[in-house]
């Protein structure tokens, strides 16, 4: 277990179309291990992580996270430098950590104007099956939503508290505070970039979570990256669905 990390450092990757990419931190694993998922593979990662009731982990212990610049850690480059820092975890013994690509063919604005709704995660989520506020407006941190999620997951709910709403560098980041679920102490931040092809954005969503009692980094990282590129997959869809005058996703973004 490496002991913290910025999850951006990747030497090299690839955006092409509307595909997902998962960007590993450590342990260096092959990227094209988990393109093209599908409907099947899906499900047998999330089979990986049976039911267990949550049980605490011990707080994470805080290290210098390597990210854009100092550290030596070569920075996701669709990502400017004052935004590469909200995905820089410190990853605690225990804990698994790593960041999610996805290109969509639309304009940044308005896929922040989907991401942005802390309120209304199901709009793109399709494991939430509902959601509500039980504190806040939602458009403020401190905000805590309840959502429920659909049978068939190792989970039935989860409460969850935004942390950070910065609509200006386009950052949403929430906490998972409470629910019933294996994931306990899961963060993640989702920043959305313009591409370098016009009305094209990016979205990069990384996390740190304990890796659960009775499962292993890579099950937990598998678990949790198939939920992440499943929302921004579905997210890709509904803003091309919203935005459909926008060029599709056919092109490639090259970051090598
Ligand atoms: C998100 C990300 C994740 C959500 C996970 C990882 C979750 O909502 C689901 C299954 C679980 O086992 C945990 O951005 C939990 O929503 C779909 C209930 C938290």
């Amino acid at each position: 277990m490496q002991p913290s990390t910025s999850c951006l450092t990747n030497d090299a990757y690839k955006i092409s179309g509307t595909r997902t990419f998962v960007v590993n931190p450590n342990p260096p694993l092959s990227v094209s291990f988990l393109l093209y998922r599908g409907k099947r593979r899906q499900r047998r990662a999330l089979d990986t992580m049976p039911y267990a009731a949550v049980r605490p982990s011990p707080p994470p212990q805080l290290s210098r996270p390597i990210g854009s610049g100092a550290g030596g850690g070569k920075a996701c480059p669709a990502v400017p430098c004052e935004v590469a820092r909200y995905h820089e975890h410190a990853v605690g013994a225990g804990q698994c950590c790593s960041t999610v690509v996805q290109a969509i063919a639309a304009p940044a604005d308005a896929v922040w104007s989907v991401v942005r709704r802390f309120d209304r995660p199901q709009a793109y989520k399709k494991f939430i099956k509902s959601c509500r506020l039980v504190d806040g407006d939602g458009g403020e941190v401190g905000s805590v939503r309840e959502v429920r999620v659909v049978s068939g997951l190792p989970a039935t709910s989860s409460r969850e508290r935004l942390e950070v709403l910065d609509d200006d560098r386009r950052v949403l980041s929430f906490r998972i505070v409470g629910g019933e679920h294996r994931l306990a102490n899961y963060r993640s931040v989702t920043t959305v970039h313009e591409a370098a092809a016009p009305a094209m954005a990016v979205v990069v969503e990384s996390y740190v979570v304990d890796v659960p009692p009775g499962n292993t980094w890579e099950e937990t990282r598998v678990f949790v990256d198939t939920i992440v590129r499943c929302n921004l997959q579905s997210l890709a869809r509904t803003v091309e669905r919203l935005a459909p005058e926008a060029p599709r996703a056919n092109g490639s973004i090259d970051h090598a």
